[in-house]
């Protein structure tokens, strides 16, 4: 069996890179649709030959997943670069800590870049101490400045995900970072007899050591449609996770219950505060939700039947 990673899926066919950097397409077997299992761009996947000359391989098996999103629709996503322009368009906070939420629930990384810094470089120093406290690493990009070699850094080894809103410089900064090995990725695309500039489609391009993935920008995100549960709202927020079993309560919600050890902290540190609110915001929208009705979301969600593994590239 040959083994390999999904760059990209369209209609149902697969480019498979192989370890020796060879791309071959390739056809999933029957028994994936038979069991609604769609193989997904990230999936490391063990292939056999078909004989078929257009799919040369046919999809084996793929590997137990460390996570699966339906949007962007990817495996094994391991960190996310969220970009957050200063201006143009303004930047949505809210946006920002529940992508954070759904990274941290994903078991996938998150690491900020504040772009468009050129067009309001006083608004910076602001941004960044909001989130300071997380320990998420935290990035600043222009046009004439793009922290290319620090991405790249990040990106090592890794499968990186861009998520944020429309308009954020996503694209800019994958170009960025793909310099020639974009030219590579659309030679391979004549081939196949695809056009190098469609972007509806997820697809994986060699950065440097690791893989990186442009995905569409968002329009708007739920976190009651992804069926994410209230008492999760806290993972996105590690500031306050840390405190929390300094709480008297061990269900503390850490909104009003008596010795709260998260809310004593964010009263003696007022640069807390812009988050702290987002998340009682957060946590109480979904708190008013049914609670079966969000498990069975989630349920709908990943993609069925693998079990979930923590490998790395
Ligand atoms: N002034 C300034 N403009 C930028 C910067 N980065 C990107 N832009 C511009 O902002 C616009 C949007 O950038 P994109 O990279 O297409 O944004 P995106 O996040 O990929 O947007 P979607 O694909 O719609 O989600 C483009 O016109 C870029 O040239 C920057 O650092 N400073
Ligand atoms: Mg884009
Ligand atoms: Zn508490």
């Amino acid at each position: 069996m040959i083994p390999g990673l999904i760059l990209r899926g369209v209609g149902g066919a697969y480019w498979i890179h192989e370890t020796n950097g060879r791309v071959t397409a390739a056809k999933p077997r029957g028994i994936f649709r038979r069991r609604r299992l769609s193989p997904l761009p990230g999936d490391r996947v063990l292939c056999s030959e078909s004989g078929d000359d257009d799919f040369p391989y046919t999809i084996e098996e793929i590997k137990p997943r460390r996570n699966a999103l339906v949007r962007p629709p990817v495996a094994n996503l391991e960190r996310c670069f969220i970009t957050v322009a200063l201006a143009d368009p303004l930047p949505d906070f809210e946006l920002v800590d529940k992508l954070g939420i759904i990274c941290r629930i994903h078991n996938i990384e998150p690491l900020i870049v504040w772009t468009k810094t050129d067009l309001a470089p006083e608004a910076l120093a602001g941004h960044r101490a909001q989130y300071l406290a997380t320990g998420w690493p935290q990035f600043a990009a222009s046009l004439e400045e793009q922290p290319v070699s620090c991405l790249l850094a990040e990106i090592n080894g890794h499968l990186v995900s861009f998520a944020g809103a429309s308009g954020t410089g996503k694209s800019t900064l994958t170009n960025a970072l793909l310099g020639e090995e974009v030219m590579e990725a659309g030679e391979i695309s004549e081939k196949l007899g695809r056009g190098r500039h469609t972007t509806r489609h997820v697809e994986l391009f060699r950065a440097g050591e690791g893989w990186i993935c442009d995905t569409p920008g968002f329009s708007s995100l739920e976190l009651d449609q992804l069926g994410i549960l209230p008492e999760e709202t806290i993972l996105g927020y590690p500031e306050f996770e840390i405190h929390a079993s300094g709480c008297r309560f061990p269900g503390c919600r850490h909104i009003q219950e008596p010795d709260c050890a998260v809310r004593r902290v964010v009263c003696d540190h007022p640069e807390l505060n812009p988050r702290y609110e987002r998340y009682i915001l957060f946590r109480e929208l979904l708190e008013a939700q049914e609670p079966w009705q969000l498990r069975r979301r989630r349920e709908l969600l990943p993609p069925p039947g693998l079990p979930m593994s923590t490998d790395r590239f």
